[in-house]
Formats: C-alpha cells, structure tokens, sequence
C-alpha cells in the first residue's frame, strides 16, 4: 500500500499519543525543532522546548479529502515547568474525575530525565504544571492507561497505571532498584546488560492515584516473556524493550507495545493483567524513514489506528518527524495486521 501521507505539515510532530475525548480525537506529539546540536547517542538533537495538540473530526473522509487536523497551538512550554531544564519528549495524556492531565518527560536540573504531570480543565489543553515531577518517576516516554469497568480500591471503577522507560538517552540503564523492591537510586555509570542469557531491562509500571498526580504503588518491571517462558534476552535487540512504551486493551486483553530502538521494530506482547507478565507476539511495523519509531493505538469510529512517525518532509533528517496514521486490524488469534 502507497506509505500515507503526513497528517501535519506545519510543524515537526512525533511520538504521537491519540485519545479518543468526547467522541473527538486528540493527538498529543512531540514538537521537533531543529536547534543545530549534533546527533548522538545521547539523544541531545532532540532538543524540544514546547507542545501542542491536535484533533481531528473524522478519520474517514471522503477518500479524495486530506484529513483535517486543527491545531490547538502551544499548551505548555518549558519555561512554565519549575523544575524543568530542557527536552520536552514523547508526552501521553489522560481523563479522570473530569480533568485532563498531560504527563512528560523532561531534564530536571541536574540532567536527569522525570515526568511530569500538567493538569488541565479541556482536552486542547492548556495545562499547569505540578510544582515538582511526579514522585519517584524517572526515565522518559510515559504511557497513561486508564483501566475503565474494572474492580477498583478508587471507588470510581477505574485504575490508572503508568508505563515508562526508554534506554541509552532515556537513562533507563542508570536506574537500579532497591533490594527492598520499592526505591529505585540512579547510577551515572549504568549500563545496557549484555552476554549470553542475561534478562534484557524491562519498561516500568506503577499505578497512579485517583488524584492522577501520585505514584501509587512503587515503580516495578514489567516483565515481557520470550516464546519459551523466559525473559526476552539483553542481546535479543530485534524484540527487547527499548523505548515508546503503549498500552491499551482489545477484546479483555492488554496489549503492550514499543519500539526496539536500534532494530527499529514497533512490537508487542500481551498479557490478561495489566501489570504483566506479557508474552512477546511479534511486529506492528518495519523500520520507518529516520531513526526513532513511537506510536499510539486507539479505536476510533469503530475502527483501529496506529499513529506513528517517520521523516518523510525532513527528508530523513532523524530529528525532525511528522506524525502518520493508518488502520489495523486483529486476526482472530489477537494478533496484530496492518490494513491495506
Ligand atoms: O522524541 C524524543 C524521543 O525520541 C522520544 O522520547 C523517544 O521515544 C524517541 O521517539
């Protein structure tokens, strides 16, 4: 099928989070820039200072129709964020109790990648920052799954978990967790596990409160098995988690997905629990124009789509994205397929 063309062309937009709010689907990206700092394996040329969001009416216009995507501008920059230096990443954003809550990933002043939470009273944002991050967060790409019609100790039917994590600029690999399974300290010098049957480092879990502010339960791993029962293996790059973590639910079954980073998959695994484990089943989408690869997956007018990004009008250029969308479909294993 024809690669579909970018759904924003006036600016830079990637790692796109699409929420279906009000029967209006929103789009939350992140705002590429280019700011002239080299590329490296730090992810220091993603230098993104703001965001805006997006939404479209409808999906399925006339096929000769572009589809129309309306702007909302600008609803959070840097500069409003106390505790925020630099690098506005992947964002995600959720709707509980009536508010709207836009969750991101930034550089606090010490260099160290948290996540934010910046509350607000409509979906086309603005949002205000909290104060500080999020408690006990760390590493980037949050994910906001909010469970609905579940057992739930918040009285409202709901449970809210967050998903985060992301390797190499993503400083996953400096995060050790305490032996008491609950604190978590950050080691300058951590570094991605390798050898031969050594465990890949897993994306993190926790459950959010009510409030959608709070941590709470401790940060733990989210475990993605192999085929065989066994944790997918460090050196397992085409399957091992490495970044954009997403999660949503189809048919009573969770279904966790992200990208492998320097094999450029976007890959799943499922599970019946959304705290895992999940079981490893296989591709969404081969290796895009540019480097990084970051989706979302939502239903919308009775059909599922994956947002995606790649570099088409950059012309490759791995630092300046556009967001894309097209349809998939399940079979009738749940297993995942792109749709002509
Ligand atoms: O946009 C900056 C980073 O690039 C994201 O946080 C990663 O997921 C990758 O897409």
């Amino acid at each position: 099928m024809p690669d579909p063309r970018p759904l924003i062309t006036h600016l830079y937009t990637a790692d796109p989070s699409a929420h279906v709010f009000s029967n209006r689907l929103y789009i939350y990206p992140s705002h590429d820039r280019d700011t002239g700092i080299p590329s490296n394996d730090n992810g220091d040329q993603y230098d993104m200072a703001d965001y805006h969001v997006f939404s479209i009416d409808s999906l399925s216009p006339n096929a000769s129709e572009p589809i129309e995507v309306t702007d909302h501008g600008t609803v959070l920059k840097t500069e409003q964020v106390p505790w925020a230096s630099k690098q506005l990443w992947a964002p995600d954003a959720a709707e509980r109790n009536g508010k709207y809550y836009l969750f991101f990933p930034a550089r606090d002043g010490e260099g160290l990648f948290r996540i934010g939470v910046a509350v607000g009273e409509s979906p086309a944002g603005p949002f205000r920052p909290q104060e500080l991050w999020l408690q006990g967060s760390f590493s980037i790409d949050p994910a906001v799954f909010v469970d609905e019609n579940v057992d739930s100790d918040d009285g409202d039917g709901k449970e809210a978990f967050i998903y985060f994590g992301g390797l190499w600029g993503g400083q996953l690999q400096s995060w050790v967790r305490g032996e008491d399974g609950v604190g978590w300290t950050y080691d300058k010098d951590g570094k991605e596990p390798t050898g031969p049957g050594v465990p890949a480092l897993s994306p993190l879990i926790a459950k959010l409160s009510q409030s959608m502010t709070e941590l709470a339960s401790p940060v733990r791993p989210l475990v993605i098995l192999d085929e065989s029962g066994g944790p997918l293996a460090a050196d397992d790059h085409d399957r091992r988690f490495f970044e954009a973590a997403w999660m949503h639910k189809y048919n009573g079954t969770y279904y966790f997905s992200y990208s492998t980073g320097d094999t450029h998959y976007l890959v799943y695994a499922t599970s019946d629990s959304p705290w895992g484990p999940f079981t490893y089943r296989g591709r969404i989408l081969e290796p895009v124009l540019g480097w990084t690869t970051h989706h979302s997956i939502v239903e919308f007018e009775g059909k599922w789509w994956l947002f995606y990004h790649d570099c088409e009008i950059s012309k490759g250029q791995s630092h300046l994205r556009n967001v894309k969308v097209r349809e998939i479909g399940y079979r009738e294993d749940g297993t995942i397929c792109l749709v002509d």
